[in-house]
Formats: structure tokens, sequence, C-alpha cells
């Protein structure tokens, strides 16, 4: 094994960034399906810091149509603080919870990353862009909107200040291919590396990958993954409430995860939109539990470096 890591499991069951329920129910889902255990197995500390709990409701307001407002802003502070807690002592795991659990959870390690001095990263693998304000969403679903958030967008002025915004240029997108109006002009104004799933069916997805951790090798930077379910193609991942078809497959998403471990440079990770209601006999929180034993280093075979030839 690779070098042995501190993992720090932190459940977030927020189910309020969206209307249909289900997702508080993943940190559990996560546990049952033998996250601890597949990391123990691999050498690495694992510490469980259960459940993160929001307390009330934020006093908080916005737009009309935005849904649980209060709920999601009193989530971001705790999971902000949650995650500034958790950086120096290793590595973050958060087990969401649907994506709203972001706005806290990565404004919180970059605030953790801007005070150490060193660049935050971040690479969201997702269907979806998740680059709405509150402003732009139509939906008035707030699990749309954590990346615009972290980035310093505008209209987001019932949540916390940001201690730290991520600079665009330091964002990687994968996965797509849902995105709204609204966002991917929003998007196409900032520096954000977008790929969507025609790029990937060009190129392989090895090759923006590859690209973007350079970059964050060459900067020395710190790397936040933010793995949502649906960035899955739905036939291996259906527990999830926005299943889009045309999905990562099983082996493009073990190959994402190798790569990001051989990388050396993942600091935290959210696993997130798991509704376990919707999943046939666990097997998507199994994957999700494999997948992220790939990212830390679980493989089949250890490849040699030297050539047969
Ligand atoms: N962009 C749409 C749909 C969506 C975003 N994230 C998810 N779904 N999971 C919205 O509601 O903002
Ligand atoms: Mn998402
Ligand atoms: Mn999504």
């Amino acid at each position: 094994m690779s070098q042995a890591r501190t993992c720090i499991l932190v459940g977030a069951p927020l189910d309020c960034g969206k209307r249909r329920q289900g997702c508080r129910m993943g940190p559990d889902a996560l546990r049952v399906a033998g996250l601890a255990q597949a990391l123990a197995a691999l050498g690495h500390k694992v510490t469980d810091r259960g459940n993160v709990d929001p307390g009330p409701p934020a006093a908080t307001e916005g737009p009309a149509h935005i849904h649980a407002l209060g709920d999601t802003v009193a989530w971001t502070r705790a999971l902000n603080a949650e995650a500034r807690a958790a950086m120096p002592a290793g590595l973050p795991i958060f087990m969401g919870g649907d994506h709203a659990i972001s706005l806290g959870t990565v404004s919180g390690v970059a605030a953790h990353a801007h005070a150490a001095g060193r660049p935050q990263f971040v690479l969201w693998l997702d269907a979806h862009s998740d680059f709405h304000s509150p402003e732009t969403t139509q939906s008035g679903n707030l699990h749309g909107t954590p990346l615009a958030y972290v980035t310093g967008q505008d209209g987001f002025g019932a949540f916390p200040p940001l201690a730290a915004a991520i600079p665009e240029t330091q964002v990687c997108l994968i996965g797509l291919r849902s995105v709204d109006g609204a966002e991917q002009a929003a998007l196409l104004r900032t520096g954000c590396r977008a790929h969507d799933m025609r790029e990937i069916d060009e190129t392989g997805i090895a090759a923006p990958l590859r690209a973007f951790l350079d970059r964050v090798a060459e900067a020395d930077g710190m790397l936040h993954v933010s793995l949502d379910v649906d960035f899955l193609d739905p036939a291996i991942a259906p527990a999830v409430g926005t299943t889009v078809p045309g999905g990562a497959t099983f082996r493009e998403a073990h190959l994402v995860m190798e790569m990001l471990h051989e990388s050396g440079r993942v600091t935290s990770l959210d696993l997130v939109e798991l509704n376990p209601f919707l999943d046939e006999r666990g097997k998507t929180a199994s994957l999700m539990v494999d997948l992220t034993a790939s990212l830390l280093g679980r493989r089949v075979f250890d490849r040699p470096t030297r050539s047969f030839a």
C-alpha cells in the first residue's frame, strides 16, 4: 500500500436541497455498505465522527421559490465549521446528503486551504454543473447551486460570506449532460474547465483529468473531489433522484478514482445524492464504497514499472 491516511467520516444527512426525500439515509447506507471497513482494510486509519447536527433553521429571507433556505443556511454553517475542524486532522469524507452539503463542505475546506496558504482545487464529478444562484434557479432547489457559491458568484447574500472564494480556473467539471441555460451562460463566462460527456466520448475520460491533475501538481494544490451519484450511469447507480442517461461507466469511474489516487493530491471528498430509498439491494451504496476504496488505493493488480519486453 502507498501512504496511510487518516480518513475522517462525517455524516451529513441533509435532505433539503431539493424536494424529493431520501438522501438523509445516505450516511447510514454508506456505513452499512462498509465504507469504514473498506478503508481500514487498505491500511488507513478511519474515524467516524457521526452525523452533523445543523441546529435550528437560520432566520434568513430570499426569493420566494427557494426551497428550505433557512435549513440550508444552517447546514452550510455547521458543515463549514466541521470541514475546518476536520481538515487539520486528516482527509474528511463527507457522506451526504444531497449536493447542498457542498455549500458548507467546500467553503470550509477552501477556508482551511486559504489559512494554510495553499491553493484549493475542486473536481466536480456530476451530470449537472450546479452553477445556479438563488436568483437564477428555476426549480428553487439549492442542491443546484454549490459550485456557484464556492467560486464567489453573485446572488448568495442569504449565505455566510466566504472566507476564500475558489478561483474559477481551479475548478474542473467532468460528466456534464444536463445543464440549464442560465447556468451554462454563467459557466461560460468563467474560467472553470467544463467537460461534457460528448467530450469524454471523443477523448476518453483520462485526458481532461490528467491535464487537470497536472495543473494541481504544478501549483502544489489541495484537491477536493465532489462525487455526485448521477455522475455515474443510472444502469450501475440507480439510487439517485435525478438520473440522467449516458453517465460514466463502471470502468470510467474506477479509472478516475485510480488516477486520483496516483496523483496523491486528494485532500477531501464529498459523496452526495445517494438516495437509498431508490436503490436496488444496496448496489449503488456498494459502488460508492468501492469507488472510494479505489480513490484511496485499492487495486486488483500491482502494475510493474519495468517492461516485459
Ligand atoms: N439544474 C437543475 C437540475 C439539477 C441540478 N442538480 C441536480 N439537478 N441534481 C436545477 O434544479 O437546478
Ligand atoms: Mn450535483
Ligand atoms: Mn447531479
